[in-house]
């Protein structure tokens, strides 16, 4: 028993009012009563045992079914250190907004105790938290999602440092919906929602916004990252990390299949991680990164046998869907995307009678799958190293429809910063056709950075400057299109394709062509192999457009303009050679 962790129940056990207490040891004895309760009050379905062992079928209330970046809040005693890009509250003012909200909120309900390490346990990299929740489909997230138990609460022993986590459902109420972190205290409040972004605390709240604090403080970074490893046929493993935007494919690449002409050589790809990467520098100079989750929260819709086939293998055991079709049928799950057979006697996500037939959606566009991560048929062996794997690269993509070549290489770290602080993605504006609106979404964690954005840049910097032996970055779109929309790059396994030229790029084995932006490839380097591509469409999807590249440079600038003195200097100046470039 940890003394810091009473307190921490005490005081919100005596604001909220529950009428019992209970701990998370870990236990599958636990687990298993947990899931019978969930089950006996219609919080969560079982479903068929013998086609879906150990899953679980889960509603959210209708009015609850994101993340909500407009009703979430860093607060801190200035406003200046949550920065132009967060919503902030001064902290005393959002404590005391919050208090009349959770008193009582638990009345009649039950607090659970959840310990648990974001990363392995008790290696270096990784945090602990303590989330108090009166949601089981919470406690029953959180035990996949991260390493739940006693186990934790023995690693913490005497000490205070573990990040505070708050969660209650209290009634719902969009209107009083509030996910709020204190960086200064390692806390987080989040209230009125179900929701898994806005109440699973370990993932966005704790790894992401309350990390990069700690990562500034420390040293260290927290990023929206995958973490793969690609083996060559000699056997050799080389690390890449990067960077997308949410819905841009991040899972998908994470699990990628290579292509059969690639695989039939030898060449594989490990998932350490689809969503999170905790990075530090090693003994040896390099950087080392961990995955500190440890299950997936994977977009349902569009994930089938051929887009991604390993997360739909991962979800085949241990897993909570959540706002999916329930296919009556055979007791089973269905979402848009699955495959051509939506049942014909189904419920919709929102718990309506729902047949294939239906004029609606069955699934929620955003409804989700929560799967062990060890369910992964291509889980890398070293996804629990304590140490984390060595980094070769760091990718930065988006959506663009236009501008951005589908693959480019920064000219050093500095270079490489610039480029994942302009990463932006395009909103499609499908009825007209006309150009996506871009949102600036640097090193996409616009929604995730929990400090000033022109601090957390000039961070990164200063992890560039202290790393001996730098990865090398990238950029890339998978997603540029012709003048009728259609893509013309192919994706998925494809990508393979690309991640073999910037791994070949690391280790200095090929060459590139040098434009305004970065190094591009020369077209004949990318393996087209078992595709009806030509090197002329590689060289279309390589072309970097001045004009188009002047536009975007003016709106790099704009968007450089609300960090102010913040930004760095170094960045000016990379803007500035930008822009000599394109002249
Ligand atoms: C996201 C997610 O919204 O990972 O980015 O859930
Ligand atoms: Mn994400």
């Amino acid at each position: 028993m940890n003394k810091f962790v009473e307190e921490f129940v005490k005081k919100s056990s005596g604001l909220t009012k529950p009428d019992r207490i209970i701990w998370i040891d870990g236990s599958k004895a636990q687990i298993d009563a947990l899931r019978k309760e969930a089950c006996s009050t219609g919080e969560m379905t079982k479903l068929n045992e013998d086609l879906l062992p150990e899953c679980y079928l889960h509603r959210t209330a209708v009015n609850d079914v994101a993340r909500v970046e407009d009703r979430t809040f860093i607060c801190t005693a200035k406003k200046e250190n949550a920065g132009p890009t967060n919503n902030w509250k001064e902290s005393k003012e959002a404590y005391a907004m919050l208090e009349p909200i959770y008193d009582g909120a638990m009345k009649g309900r039950t607090m659970y105790v959840i310990p648990y390490s974001m990363g392995a346990v008790g290696s270096k990299f990784s945090k602990i938290g303590v989330e108090l929740t009166d949601s089981i489909y919470v406690v029953l997230n959180m035990v996949i999602m991260t390493r739940v138990g006693q186990n934790v609460l023995d690693e913490l022993g005497e000490s205070s440092d573990f990040v505070r986590g708050l969660h209650a459902k209290a009634d719902i109420d969009a209107e009083k919906r509030y996910i709020c972190h204190f960086p200064e205290d390692n806390t987080i409040m989040s209230v009125n929602s179900g929701y898994g972004g806005n109440v699973l605390l370990g993932k966005k709240c704790f790894a992401l916004r309350i990390a990069s604090c700690l990562g500034r403080d420390e040293g260290w970074l927290a990023e929206h990252m995958l973490i793969l490893g690609l083996e060559k046929p000699n056997g050799e493993v080389k690390y890449i990390a990067a960077a997308f935007p949410s819905a841009c494919g991040k899972t998908n690449l994470a699990m990628l299949i290579p292509p059969k002409e690639f695989a039939e050589k030898g060449y594989k790809i490990h998932t350490v991680g689809d969503d999170i990467a905790w990075i530090r520098k090693g003994k040896d100079g390099r950087l080392y990164a961990i995955n500190p989750e440890n299950g997936f929260f994977g977009v349902a819709p569009g994930t089938n046998e051929k887009s991604n086939p390993n997360a739909l293998a991962s979800t085949k055991q241990g897993t909570i869907f959540t706002n999916v079709v329930h296919n009556l049928e055979n007791n089973t799950v269905w979402w848009e995307g699955l495959d051509k057979n939506p049942p014909k006697n189904a419920i919709d996500w929102k718990g309506n009678p729902w047949s294939g037939d239906s004029e609606v959606k069955g699934a929620h566009p955003n409804s989700r799958f929560t799967a062990p991560a060890i369910n992964c048929p291509c889980i890398s062996d070293e996804f629990e190293n304590p140490e984390g794997v060595p980094l070769s690269a760091i990718i930065f993509g988006g959506r663009r429809a236009q501008t951005t070549p589908l693959v480019y290489e920064a000219t050093d770290w500095a270079n490489g910063v610039f480029v994942g602080s302009i990463m932006a993605s395009e909103t499609t504006a499908a009825a007209t056709g006309a150009v996506g609106v871009v949102r600036r979404d640097p090193m996409a964690m616009l929604p995730f950075c929990g400090y000033h954005m022109g601090d957390y840049f000039k961070h990164w910097l200063e992890v560039g400057e202290a790393t001996e032996k730098q990865p090398k970055f990238f950029n890339v779109n998978w997603f540029r299109t012709d003048d009728e929309g259609n893509f013309l790059w192919p994706g998925f396994g494809d990508n393979m394709r690309v991640l073999d030229w910037i791994i070949r790029r690391c280790e200095g084995t090929v060459d590139a062509v040098s434009t305004p932006i970065g190094n591009v490839p020369n077209p004949k380097d990318i393996n087209l192999e078992g595709t009806n591509m030509t090197e002329a469409d590689i060289a279309n999807l390589l072309t970097v457009d001045k004009a188009l590249w002047k536009k975007e440079a003016e709106g790099i600038g704009e968007f450089y303009k609300k960090f102010g003195e913040q930004l760095p200097k170094q960045l000016a100046t990379e803007l500035d050679k930008l822009n000599n470039n394109l002249k």
